[in-house]
């Protein structure tokens, strides 16, 4: 009998805080043990792997991935399901996801939409995944529900500052930190001013503005500050950890920051489409732009993408997840093109559903731009997802005898050709990126789950099966908590 299930000799290994020529043992899905390389000579194992001195790292975890959700971003619906999303996401070097379980305003329960979610993910998945409760109507039966969301291992979920679909008032944010903090859940907020979206979206409509570019116009940086500065008052004031996604602007980032400098529980993430598109990719012939189209828009151009790298740098991002929410482009049913009218031929861009697909291009982006040390790398796209949504050491990490065996082995330096990136060669369910033509130097060259190799890119592609993925639950965060124990925490 071998002594290993898999060996992966003669990488470099990179973690959140470590760098080092190290071997690694594989055995029951979990990492058996990490050692200086060459400890392993005289073992035996099923499978070895080469790494021929390219990084070796924990397999990616994006926490902010929209698949199979009805309209709430505009008028149509998601492209990608459980299994296309999660086979993209495989392909891409991303082990774990967690997706959200969206509550529509006219329901009541979030155990029936837990329940409904799981049903869809079940089965289906090639990467191990969970859930956010999209909280979207904090009914006093919504709210009574969190501590069984705890214990059915949810310790997250997400709210809205806008979008008609999901907007929730000031003291409705306020019921759901304050019942959150009780539970040790953390609470992800979109933060952006919807009435002023809609007031300049009807400023521009009176001005006869319906192009997709006016998308970007009618989401000022202002309205994400003033909403983000918002969310931290509200955080601050209840003493409830928060989370503000898709940070796309300088402002905003140094009213997190101020927050953070100040001892405030407050994370943020930022994503891609923020340091690599700007608003002119919304400016293109004809209808073009509404590929681009996401909520909040790319900002003006290098200066900005600057400033979020910087922000990824210094800490202010906590985590740089994908905001996977991915429509058809040539799609008048469900996708972009449903904002198409007779009276509107080039579309209204209010009704263009807001979200790019990017699941799969996530690390190779960001990895290939070679702006960050590699261990922060690796802590925001990997390990602090982990441990900010109650994952760590499980996933996001190569910790002996505790995290499962997730891991990326990535191309040794001149073995990859740099190329330009093609939709085709893409796993989502999505008939564009909007990244065509960027060119890469780096792909996941192997994709390991839990001890099987589910993604080798030279040897068939895509190895792992649909169902092998499974559902995590998660534990209380360990990253963000309250400060205090407080007067909010009224005993029931
Ligand atoms: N932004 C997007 O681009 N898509 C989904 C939701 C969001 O806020
Ligand atoms: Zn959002």
């Amino acid at each position: 009998m071998a002594d290993y299930d898999l060996l992966i000799l003669n990488g470099l290994v990179v973690t959140d805080t470590e760098t080092g020529e190290y071997d690694i043992a594989v055995k029951n899905e979990k990492i058996e043990q990490v050692a200086p390389r060459g400890s392993f000579k005289d073992a035996t194992a099923k499978r070895t792997i080469d790494a021929e001195g390219g990084y070796v790292m924990p397999g990616g975890v994006d926490a902010h991935v929209h698949l199979q959700e009805p309209p709430l971003f505009g008028k149509g619906s998601t492209a990608d399901n459980y299994e296309t999303g999660s086979r993209s996401a495989i392909a891409g070097g991303t082990t774990t996801m967690v997706t959200f379980a969206p509550q529509r305003k006219s329901e009541d329960s979030l155990l029936d939409i837990l329940k409904a979610t799981h049903a869809k993910a079940e089965n289906n998945c090639y990467n191990d995944y969970s859930f956010h409760l999209l909280v979207s109507n904090p009914s006093h039966r919504a709210l009574s529900e969190f501590k069984t969301l705890r214990a059915e291992g949810i310790s997250s979920l997400k709210i809205y500052m806008t979008y008609e679909a999901l907007q929730l008032q000031d003291g409705e944010i306020l019921d759901v930190l304050v019942e959150a903090r009780k539970r040790k859940i953390t609470t992800m907020i979109h933060a952006e001013n919807g009435q002023v979206i809609d007031w300049m979206t009807a400023q521009l409509e009176k001005r006869k503005f319906f192009a997709p570019k006016y998308h970007a116009v009618a989401h000022p940086e202002m309205a994400e500050t003033e909403a983000t500065y918002r969310a931290i008052s509200f955080s601050e004031f209840i003493d409830a950890p928060i989370l503000i996604v898709h940070v796309s602007n300088r402002a905003a980032a140094a009213t997190i920051k101020n927050a953070q400098d100040r001892g405030l529980p407050v994370y943020a993430e930022t994503c891609p489409q923020y340091l690599f598109l700007t608003r002119k990719d919304l400016d293109k012939v004809g209808f073009e732009g509404a590929k681009c189209v996401c909520t909040p828009p790319p900002r003006e151009g290098e200066e900005d993408h600057d400033g979020i790298w910087d922000g990824l740098a210094n800490g202010t991002f906590t985590v740089l997840s994908s905001d996977h929410c991915p429509f058809r482009f040539d799609d008048a049913v469900n996708g972009k093109k449903t904002c198409i009218t007779d009276e509107f031929p080039a579309g209204q861009f209010k009704y263009i559903p807001n979200g790019i697909p990017g699941i799969e291009t996530r690390l190779a982006f960001t990895l290939s731009a070679d702006r960050l040390k590699l261990n922060k790398f690796v802590e925001v796209t990997s390990a602090n997802p982990a441990k900010l949504y109650g994952l760590w050491p499980r996933k996001g990490g190569l910790v002996t005898g505790e995290s499962d065996a997730d891991i990326n082995i990535w191309y040794p330096a001149g073995k990859l050709e740099p190329f330009a990136l093609k939709n085709e060669m893409l796993h989502h369910n999505v008939d564009y990126t909007p990244f065509e033509g960027k060119v890469l130097n780096q792909w996941p060259r192997y994709t390991i789950l839990r001890g099987e190799v589910v993604w080798d890119r030279d040897h068939g592609g895509l190895l792992g099966k649909k169902g092998y993925g499974k559902f995590i639950k998660r534990d209380a965060s360990c990253l963000a908590g309250s400060r205090q124990e407080g007067e909010w925490d009224i005993p029931e």
